[in-house]
């Protein structure tokens, strides 16, 4: 052979070996243990990963395997999700406690053992038990594969901001009183960069996020919403992003000045840095998209970028600029930021969007009312009421002990039923004046999908305790966002219009406020999936349900065994 094509070849197939082989296997070790973290001048004793908030950064490529041990060290029952992580037949180690795992109780321990298939961006990880991703929540920084490069040029340097929300009081306090009282939760005092409020609270200036810059870089910014019950816009004063990937898939890059994200979403954007020093500083800062009704934090969070000077001693007194965020209630601009979003959809990131639908499904969400228990104190949107929220009218009503175990194990009878419906059962004007009987009924109800099963699913907001914007979360795929629009869905119509050649991929799209939206998947992962929406105080009041995905014939088809060390209920 000819010693120079020889050597091309050998070049060739090394390099071939690093994209297909260089994958590895990431250590972590999560211990849950408790903390006292002050901000606002409040001290509080937070339950915390390794003493830290928010928690570890997880940095792995595409096609790792991570291992990461959870211990508790804490008196509260603890899961953690990987939010968005396909988990690939690996359900047991997807996290929604009586979902796919019973809690690690005190004293135990879990290794969660997954690899990450075909996602590039950033996901995150979060407790999925009670409210207590309020404090356990971190960045998942997910790398293409060695050899292989960004769809764009690659950035000076990469930077997660993750929001959060901070209350005073104890967090499962609050979730606990608002069950007992039927009404809603406190709203949270303050918003958070980084775990940090920032100088526009009282007593909050020395806990300000800094971005130090230099001018004319480009940075990655892997934004991440923690909060527990807010869509966030977010902006950085006289500069504009261009959004780059979501929820861990690339998107055709597009500009904008301010984003809006959702509990639950990421947003890659990169920030293009002034090319000489400014003579000024510049606040980022963030504040939420309400569409319902009751009380909210209605607060700003703001950080800073400051442009490094080359001598290091930055000058004091500069001007700081702040951004023009949207109004608390622009739905104009969550609808227009929402249309920009478009998968990348070429030969190398394709978007494999369903042609072909087996199962056309319609569900409505929203919130009811459901009479008080006697122990309540019925503080309820109607009199003598609480609370309620549901997906086709059912409220789910949480298991004592795991779904996928009464699963894989033969043992459901008792603890779910397979009837959820396809569409509700009752039609009437869903987005429009509210029916005289705001009730809804509740169960614990999946709905079975055979391996390989092509899903259609409109999600359609109701009205019944006035219309809202819900994030929706769904485990264990990413779905395509074929169509959205206000009002009642007509499914002559609208369809037409659906969008199937490059719709955005993403695993928690925003039902729009007294409107609907079209996702389409294919149900390729067998396991008990859990979706619901991301406002974690709806989902306490039941706006979640499960779906239950049957193994396939092949034996690379189906959901492997049980770990040994699975948690017990
Ligand atoms: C977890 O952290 C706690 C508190 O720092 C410590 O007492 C305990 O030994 C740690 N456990 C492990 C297994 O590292
Ligand atoms: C938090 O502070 C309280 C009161 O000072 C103290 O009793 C407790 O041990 C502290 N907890 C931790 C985890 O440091
Ligand atoms: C935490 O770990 C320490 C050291 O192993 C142990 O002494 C303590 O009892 C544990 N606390 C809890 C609440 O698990
Ligand atoms: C992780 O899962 C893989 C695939 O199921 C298995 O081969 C491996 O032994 C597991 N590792 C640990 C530490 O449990
Ligand atoms: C109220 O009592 C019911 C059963 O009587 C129980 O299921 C529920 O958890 C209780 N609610 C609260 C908030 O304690
Ligand atoms: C920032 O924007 C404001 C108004 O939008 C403008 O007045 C100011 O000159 C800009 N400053 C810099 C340094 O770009
Ligand atoms: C924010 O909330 C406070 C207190 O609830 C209220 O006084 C204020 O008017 C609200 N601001 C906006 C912009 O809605
Ligand atoms: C949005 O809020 C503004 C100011 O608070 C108010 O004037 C306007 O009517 C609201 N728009 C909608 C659609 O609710
Ligand atoms: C709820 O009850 C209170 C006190 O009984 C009464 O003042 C109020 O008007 C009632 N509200 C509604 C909406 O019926
Ligand atoms: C709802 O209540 C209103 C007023 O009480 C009544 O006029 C209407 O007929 C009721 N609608 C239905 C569908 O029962
Ligand atoms: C579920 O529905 C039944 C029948 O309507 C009702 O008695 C029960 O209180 C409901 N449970 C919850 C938790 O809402
Ligand atoms: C923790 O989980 C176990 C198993 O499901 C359950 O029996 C126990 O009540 C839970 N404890 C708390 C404090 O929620
Ligand atoms: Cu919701």
């Amino acid at each position: 052979m000819n010693p120079l094509i020889f050597l091309l070849t050998t070049i060739f197939l090394i390099q071939l070996r690093n994209e297909v082989d260089a994958s590895v296997t990431r250590h972590y070790t999560f211990n849950i243990t408790l903390k006292n973290v002050t901000r606002l001048c409040h001290t509080k004793t937070i339950v915390t990963v390794n003493g830290k908030f928010p928690g570890p950064r997880i940095v792995a490529r595409e096609g790792d395997r991570l291992l990461v041990k959870v211990i508790n060290n804490v008196s509260n029952n603890i899961t953690i999700h990987w939010h968005g992580i396909r988990q690939l037949r690996t359900g047991w180690s997807d996290g929604p406690s009586y979902i796919t795992q019973c809690p690690i109780q005190t004293g135990q321990s879990f290794v969660y053992n997954f690899t990450i298939v075909g996602q590039r961006g950033t996901l995150w990880w979060h407790a999925h038990v009670s409210w207590l991703r309020a404090t356990l929540y971190g960045p998942i920084v997910i790398l293409p594969k060695l050899g292989v490069s960004y769809p764009f040029a690659k950035p000076y340097k990469e930077v997660p901001i993750i929001f959060g929300e901070w209350f005073n009081a104890d967090i499962e306090a609050i979730i606990n009183q608002a069950m007992q009282t039927g009404g809603g939760p406190n709203v949270s005092e303050a918003y958070t960069i980084n775990g940090l409020p920032g100088p526009l609270y009282n007593c909050s200036k020395k806990d300000t996020y800094k971005l130090r810059v230099k001018p004319g870089k480009t940075y990655l910014l892997r934004i991440i919403n923690a909060a527990l019950n807010d869509e966030l816009f977010f902006a950085i004063a006289n500069h504009t992003f261009t959004i780059v990937d979501v929820d861990a898939v690339y998107v055709k890059p597009f500009k904008s000045d301010t984003i809006l994200i959702s509990p639950g979403q990421t947003t890659n954007v990169l920030l293009k840095t002034k090319s000489n020093y400014p003579n000024a500083k510049f606040y980022m800062m963030a504040q939420p998209y309400v569409t319902g009704l009751g009380t909210f934090d209605n607060s700003t969070v703001a950080g800073v970028i400051e442009y490094e000077s080359p001598s290091k001693n930055f000058p004091k007194g500069l001007p700081l600029f702040k951004p023009t965020l949207p109004n608390l209630n622009d739905t104009s601009f969550a609808t227009n930021f929402s249309n920009k979003q478009l998968s990348l959809a070429n030969n190398q990131f394709p978007a494999n969007v369903p042609q072909k639908i087996d199962k056309h499904l319609f569900f409505t969400v929203g919130l009811g009312t459901n009479p008080c228990d006697k122990n309540q104190t019925c503080q309820g949107p109607i009199n003598g009421t609480k609370f309620s929220a549901s997906i086709n009218n059912i409220s789910f009503i949480q298991p004592t002990t795991a779904l996928l175990q009464a699963h894989f194990f033969g043992k459901s009878a008792g603890v779910y039923t397979s009837d959820f419906p396809y569409s509700p059962q009752n039609w009437f004007n869903y987005s429009g004046n509210p029916p005289n009987n705001t009730n809804v009924g509740n169960g614990t109800k999946l709905l079975v999908l055979n391996f390989n099963t092509s899903v259609e699913l409109v999600i359609q907001d109701t009205s019944i305790i006035g219309v809202e914007s819900h994030p929706l979360h769904l485990h264990g795929f990413n779905f395509f966002v074929v169509g959205r629009g206000f009002g009642n869905y007509n499914p002559s119509n609208d369809s037409k219009n659906f969008n199937l050649v490059d719709p955005v991929e993403r695993n928690t799209i925003g039902v729009p406020t007294g409107g609907w939206v079209a996702i389409r998947f294919l149900a390729d992962n067998p396991g008990v999936w859990f979706m619901h929406c991301h406002l974690e105080v709806h989902t306490s009041w039941g706006l979640k349900m499960a779906w239950l995905v049957l193994d396939g014939d092949l034996p690379n088809q189906k959901l492997i065994p049980p770990p040994a060390d699975l948690p017990k209920c």
